[in-house]
């Protein structure tokens, strides 16, 4: 049963990333069949690695090995040689494991979902309260959007949905409060968890990021020893700026972990190595559509192998 539910996973995932597998696969088969592997090949790998938002330093150091390898082990078969790039992908990816995934949340837990306007957050948290409820928990949806016209409505939807409770205050109350209210429901009910949205917001602008700053202190405060996870999520059509805002908001809030959603919307899945590699936090979760299913735990082999193969 796991073992098919997780070929349905792959399969998914796969599909998603399709665009991406497309352009590197095809560009790198490309590439190493030219009759001679001269500089411009690897200029060219390079380049191509670079453009699947791969990140400069993960780049060099790939390219690096892989010329290293050749010398070594006289390799010059492309198919080798894309199996040592896999190889070389999943230890880049597995610097920064994922220790955290809906599995092995505790009994007990709040979960505070935080980033740009648009990247995914409220979609997002109605797949994972999917999840978390199809392996039994209670979960709770916190509407802490209270800014933008109609957050509210939206993911109140994503709790009927998901089969989740859901607590909310009027539209333009202050955010910090309905976390607190939502904090004592949690502590008088002794179980489940509190998953809160929050309203998109730029990571250059500071008064916005101050009132992010009062959620988490807040929700520190009142958890009084709860796990509190903060997760980011990130657009990955976004490319480089994804690295940009993720820095922002881990410098602003210390992140536990990062949502990468709409990969199957880009080219450049690579993007889950860069941002690995610059920020040291893992990528916790991956999505790869608007359905409530299309989300799924990052795991670099399957990451690699749907981006490669
Ligand atoms: N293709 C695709 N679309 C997605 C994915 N995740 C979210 N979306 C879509 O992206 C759009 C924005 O999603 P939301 O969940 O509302 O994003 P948000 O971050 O909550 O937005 P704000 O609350 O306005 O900041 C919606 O149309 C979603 O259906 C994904 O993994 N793939
Ligand atoms: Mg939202």
């Amino acid at each position: 049963m796991l073992q098919k539910k997780k070929s349905k996973l792959l399969k998914r995932l796969r599909s998603g990333l399709s665009k991406s597998r497309t352009n590197l696969s095809y560009q790198i088969k490309n590439v190493f069949q030219r009759e001679k592997i001269t500089d411009e090949v690897w200029d060219d790998l390079e380049a191509i690695l670079i453009g699947a938002d791969i990140g400069m330093d993960a780049t060099l150091a790939i390219v690096d090995d892989l010329k290293k390898q050749i010398k070594t082990e006289h390799i010059f078969d492309p198919g080798e040689l894309k199996e040592f790039l896999k190889k070389e992908l999943i230890k880049e990816l597995n610097t920064c494991p994922n220790k955290i995934n809906p599995s092995n949340l505790g009994d007990i837990s709040i979960i505070l979902m935080v980033g740009v306007n648009g990247t995914g957050k409220t979609t997002s948290i109605g797949k994972l309260a999917a999840q978390l409820r199809g392996e039994g928990k209670s979960v709770t949806l916190v509407a802490a959007d209270t800014f933008r016209a109609a957050a509210i409505e939206q993911l109140q939807k994503w709790a009927e949905r998901s089969g989740s409770n859901f607590i909310k205050h009027q539209r333009g109350a202050d955010a910090a409060a309905v976390v607190f209210d939502a904090i004592q429901s949690l502590r008088a009910k002794g179980s489940g968890v509190n998953i809160v949205d929050t309203a998109g917001r730029l990571h250059t602008y500071v008064n916005l990021m101050e009132e992010l700053k009062k959620i988490k202190r807040v929700t520190l405060r009142e958890a009084d020893g709860i796990p509190v996870l903060t997760l980011l999520v990130i657009d990955a059509t976004t490319g480089q700026n994804g690295i940009v805002q993720a820095k922002a908001f881990h410098e602003a809030l210390g992140l536990d972990g990062l949502i990468l959603t709409k990969l199957d919307g880009t080219a450049k899945g690579g993007i889950a190595i860069a941002i690995q590699q610059q920020l040291g936090v893992p990528i916790t979760m991956i999505g790869f559509g608007e359905e409530i299913d299309d989300m799924g735990p990052f795991k670099a082999e399957d990451f690699v192998e749907a981006l490669l193969d």
